[in-house]
């Protein structure tokens, strides 16, 4: 059993490859919910569905999130009614959050309707949210608090990050299954994911950094940095502002305490003694995907690791 900790486009990426290695019921996913937003009386969680649409191959391969060919004649007349439209909803993606959205109202935990999710577009794995509360990440900007949504989507990462906050993460608990999960698996992958806003809320919920403390497997660490700068969003640019060096070692020490082996993207080999003297083991591999074979090829030498 692998279980994998993920969060946005650059997560999904690697998971649509170890999903092409390993049958459904090897790979157990811990996805992010702290992006999670209500809007208009829906619960949106784009890192489950970016997810889910892309190990099913229905995710829109421009974008990394929504799905493919989707219209967007819903968000065009919220924009002509005057409503917000920054956050564009397609008109299928809309389905789910509706049914998603109906499925908690009637009392089903947000387990139990992602697992309903993952089987009707046959995403093949298991896919486990953090938490089944709902836990918001918000950041403290110069422009106040903004939901990550609104810093990513609507504000397009141009706030200065001064603190991540995660809205209620200290009464959270991890999902049923997480610490089975982690607890079983023959190797854990943190995914190549912003470590504030996509792997820092499922570190945050209480209890978690004990279960990879504990846990017999092999934790490794993808880095999300390559060179000095993300492969996709802000991950850079907030290691920047929250005074962390632009480097893949300060991720590496933001997760040290549990992790084993790092695995640094070739170009980076000249920092494998500073990780190494972080007390972590490091492997230098091709870490960037750009076609499915590069996504397989950087799956299989993680699964080789181990
Ligand atoms: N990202 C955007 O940049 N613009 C959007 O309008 C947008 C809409 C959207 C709708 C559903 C969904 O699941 C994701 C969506 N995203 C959009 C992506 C999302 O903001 C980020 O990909 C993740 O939250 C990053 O982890």
């Amino acid at each position: 059993m692998i279980v994998a900790l993920a969060g946005g486009i650059g997560a999904a990426k690697l998971l649509l490859g170890f999903s092409k290695l390993l049958p459904p019921n090897q790979l157990t996913v811990i996805g992010n919910t702290g992006d999670d937003i209500e809007l208009f009386g829906l619960r949106i969680c784009p890192d489950l569905d970016t997810i889910t649409y892309t190990l099913s191959e229905k995710i829109n391969p421009e974008t990394g999130w929504g799905l493919q060919d989707d219209s967007f004649e819903c968000v065009r007349a919220l924009q002509d009614l005057g409503a917000p439209s920054w956050f564009r909803l397609g008109d299928r993606d809309l389905a789910t959050h509706l049914w998603r959205t109906s499925l908690l109202q009637q009392g089903h935990s947000l387990t139990q309707v992602t697992a309903r999710i993952c089987e009707a577009f046959g995403t093949p794995c298991r896919l486990l949210p953090m938490t089944d509360s709902y836990t918001p990440t918000y950041l403290v900007t110069e422009q106040g608090e903004l939901h990550v949504q609104e810093y990513l989507v609507r504000e397009k990462c141009r706030p200065l990050v001064r603190a991540p906050k995660y809205l209620n993460i200290k009464e959270a608990q991890p999902a049923p299954g997480v610490a089975d999960a982690i607890a079983k698996a023959e190797g854990v992958f943190l995914c190549p994911s912003n470590p504030f806003i996509s792997i820092g809320p499922i570190l945050a919920i209480p209890g978690v950094r004990e279960l990879l403390i504990q846990t017999e497997a092999p934790v490794f660490a993808v880095t999300p940095i390559v060179g000095r700068r993300a492969l996709k969003g802000p991950a850079a640019k907030m290691l920047a502002e929250l005074g962390y060096p632009l480097s893949p070692t300060a991720v590496a020490g933001l997760y040290k305490d549990f992790l084993n082996v790092f695995v640094l993207d070739e170009q980076d080999r000249q920092l494998r003694a500073e990780i190494e003297g972080l007390g972590l083991k490091v492997v230098t591999i091709n870490t960037i995907m750009s076609s499915i074979g590069d996504k397989i090829d950087l799956a299989r030498e993680l699964l080789e690791l181990i």
